[in-house]
């Protein structure tokens, strides 16, 4: 892994996760929803939404110039998704395990895309793949009043 990311293990983070089109259409919100509270991170942000154009425009800007780009884009606009914000220590990094490889072929088993997908143009999924795209992300996607800020009752029994 990337020494940034390694460093970044210690810190609280969030990270902005996205049932896609595809996940709600399968019937696998609660699936994937669950994989991350098992694990023990907090959820912070939750709903189903009909992406805009100009959203998935923004949210994907960096893959503007991939020759998959316009796909992508009718791809997470074409149904509604689950927008999600978790929060917790080392959260990024662990999401992205718990999702797997891009190319759900190459995804390990035991992973969200590794067990429940095939293909790369439907993987079911989006994790954010930075601390600072984490905070962009969950800033996008949410408003402020969207967001809470709780103690879950078994925060103890995550960490000493
Ligand atoms: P990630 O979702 O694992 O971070 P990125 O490289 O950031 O992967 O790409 C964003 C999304 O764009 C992927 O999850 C997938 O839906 C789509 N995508 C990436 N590469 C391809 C491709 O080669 N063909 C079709 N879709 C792709
Ligand atoms: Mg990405």
């Amino acid at each position: 892994f990337l020494p940034h990311l390694v460093a970044s293990l210690e810190q609280v983070q969030q990270t902005y996760i996205m049932v896609k089109p595809d996940g709600v259409q399968r019937g696998l919100v609660g699936e994937i929803i669950s994989r991350f509270e098992r694990k023990g991170f907090k959820l912070i942000g939750l709903k189903l939404f009909q992406c805009p154009k100009e959203l998935a425009e923004e949210h994907y800007k960096d893959l503007k110039a991939k020759p998959f780009y316009p796909k992508l884009i009718d791809y997470i606009t074409s149904g509604p998704v689950v927008c999600m914000a978790w929060e917790g220590v080392g959260v990024v990094l662990s999401a992205r395990k718990l999702i797997g490889s891009t190319d759900p072929l190459q995804a390990e088993p035991g992973t969200i895309r590794g067990d429940l997908a095939v293909q790369t143009g439907r993987n079911v999924v989006h994790g954010s793949d930075s601390p600072e795209n984490g905070k962009r992300e969950t800033a996008l996607w949410f408003k402020e009043g969207e967001l809470c800020q709780w103690t879950p009752a078994q925060a103890p029994w995550l960490q000493e």
